[in-house]
């Protein structure tokens, strides 16, 4: 593949092993890695740099390293290097089991920060130095520009801010994805202009990544397939609340205050996600768009079915059978699809612009509508919050969405306070379980607390939240926001015990 996929031939010249590539890796560095929601990440360095770690480590010596990556990865990147306890920091989304026990077990660190500030935070040194910028490409062209993967995420900024690059040549990945990429660099205040995108489709960079040639050490040549994202058909309560949705978004068009076509859609994680983008599949909105950050396989199943006609994400993360259908119909597809770097497909700016309809997935929300999208009760962390709250705040509609219960039944999704907060009151419009949607525009705390009561809760924990809330209005020291802040989280210790809430 060579000659074919890397045409440049002063890179061709540093075509070595993954094993020689992980040797320019030293102990304490720290690596800015490619890779989003299982897409774009580079698959046998991270290995190779395990192996390493694993040496070091039986011959008594501590070698662990800093990694920045655009979002979630895999079992070959982020379980690799955290079942070798070689990860002394991670930032910022994640999803990996052993990546997540170790932080759990305060093992390393981790930083949980918006997606749009990953990258001017790196830039302005919040992180310390960026050492190593390990990166999935598709190709690199005979003057040394490289033809993007299947996630940017802040790949120019690692690019731009390491010392030395180790790149990894995927054939695995369809070479046809050249020039579906739109990279757009952000300049740091006080040097910062309006961002010219005033639609999904609109382009406004070019296709091509950028690196110095001299800062290039190693080129690894690999035919790795990216993580198996696998979806669930929607359960019965996913159906419900993409039922909810629908019924609350035609509602909105009736209105006057949407569109027909709708405003471009964000769809967070998930089979609930993706069960809602199914829902609409087979709704009566025409001609949509999206403006998201991740292209799931419900997003894939709109433009084929010809409902979607654009989608703008700064990865996809898809199915083995989908990622299939899009490289099997990548000349079809790519009319309809931007990839971007995460810092433009989260940029507030644009987001406020287009004012998108935001629908992402919690943990819990509180009657008067706070929502922990991150933090199983209180202080153990589920995957981060990525995008949500670069989305939550700056869209027209921002909703968020879960069943009423979680774990058999046994927790309440529903609660008087939440146990850590990711999204304020302030941020939070609507609220969906599949007992029904509470539009909280408009209202105020003790008239939302009453919604959500009534609309999202389960009707198990419904008496309970009635009781909190009644007592609170007679007996918390103002009526604004009523607490009771003695028992505001005897639900949680109650589930901290094992019992039901
Ligand atoms: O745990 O698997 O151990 O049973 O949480 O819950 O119901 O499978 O939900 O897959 O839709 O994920 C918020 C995590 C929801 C996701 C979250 C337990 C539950 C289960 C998962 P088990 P489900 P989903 C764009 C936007 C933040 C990032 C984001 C997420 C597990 O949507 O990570 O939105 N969001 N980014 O049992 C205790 C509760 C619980 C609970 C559920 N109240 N208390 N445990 N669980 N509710 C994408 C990016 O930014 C990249």
């Amino acid at each position: 593949m060579s000659d074919s996929r890397i045409q440049s031939a002063a890179l061709r010249g540093k075509i070595m092993s993954a094993d020689d590539a992980a040797a320019f890796i030293n102990p304490g560095e720290n690596l800015g890695v490619s890779g989003f929601t299982g897409s774009g990440h580079p698959k046998i360095v991270p290995q190779a740099l395990a192996r390493r770690i694993a040496a070091a480590s039986g011959r008594g010596e501590t070698f662990r390293v800093g990694v920045w990556t655009g979002a979630s990865t895999s079992p070959e990147l982020d379980g690799a290097l955290f079942k070798v306890n070689g990860v002394s920091m991670r930032l910022p989304y994640q999803s990996d089991p052993d990546c997540r026990n170790r932080i759990n077990a305060g093992e390393a660190n981790y930083i949980d920060v918006h997606l749009s500030h990953v990258a001017q935070n790196a830039a302005w040194g919040h992180y310390g130095k960026l050492d190593v910028a390990l990166i999935e490409v598709v190709a690199i062209l005979e003057d040394g520009r490289l033809v993007p993967s299947t996630a940017i995420g802040n790949n120019p900024t690692w690019l731009d801010l390491a010392d030395k690059v180790i790149l990894e040549v995927n054939t695995a990945q369809s070479a046809k994805l050249e020039g579906m990429h739109d990279i757009y660099s952000v300049a740091l205040p006080p040097h910062r202009q309006p961002v010219p995108l005033t639609a999904p489709a609109g382009r406004i960079g070019d296709p091509y990544l950028r690196v110095d040639p001299k800062k290039v050490v190693a080129v690894v040549e690999t035919n790795c397939s990216d993580r198996d994202n696998k979806f669930t058909a929607p359960d019965e309560n996913s159906r419900l609340i993409a039922g909810h949705i629908l019924d609350f978004l035609q509602h909105e068009v009736k209105k006057g205050r949407i569109p027909p076509n709708l405003l471009p859609l964000q769809s967070g994680v998930g089979n609930i996600a993706n069960a809602v983008m199914a829902g609409l599949n087979d709704g009566p909105f025409d001609k949509l768009t999206a403006y998201t950050e991740v292209l799931q396989d419900g997003m894939l199943d709109m433009i084929r079915s010809g409902k979607l006609v654009c989608a703008s994400a700064t990865a996809v993360s898809l199915s083995a059978g989908a990622l299939s259908d899009l490289f099997a119909n990548i000349d079809e597809y790519r009319k309809s699809i931007i990839l971007r770097p995460q810092e433009i497909s989260n940029h507030p700016e644009i987001i406020r612009r287009l004012g998108t309809i935001s629908m992402n997935g919690m943990l819990e929300a509180d009657i008067y509508g706070n929502v922990n999208s991150t933090h199983v009760l209180g202080s153990k962390m589920m995957n981060g919050l990525g995008g949500s709250g670069d989305f939550a705040r700056n869209a027209y509609l921002s909703i968020f969405m879960t069943p009423s219960t979680a774990k058999n039944g046994a927790l309440s999704c529903i609660v008087p306070m939440v146990s850590h907060v990711d999204h304020t009151e302030h941020d939070v419009q609507v609220l969906v379980t599949e007992h029904g949607l509470a539009d909280l525009r408009g209202l105020a705390p003790r008239q939302r607390a009453r919604l959500v009561i009534d609309k999202c809760a389960d009707p198990r924990f419904r008496p309970a939240l009635d009781d909190y809330l009644a007592r609170a209005e007679k007996g918390a020291n103002g009526k604004q926001t009523p607490h009771l802040l003695g028992e505001a989280f005897d639900w949680h210790l109650r589930a901290l015990r094992g019992e039901s809430m």
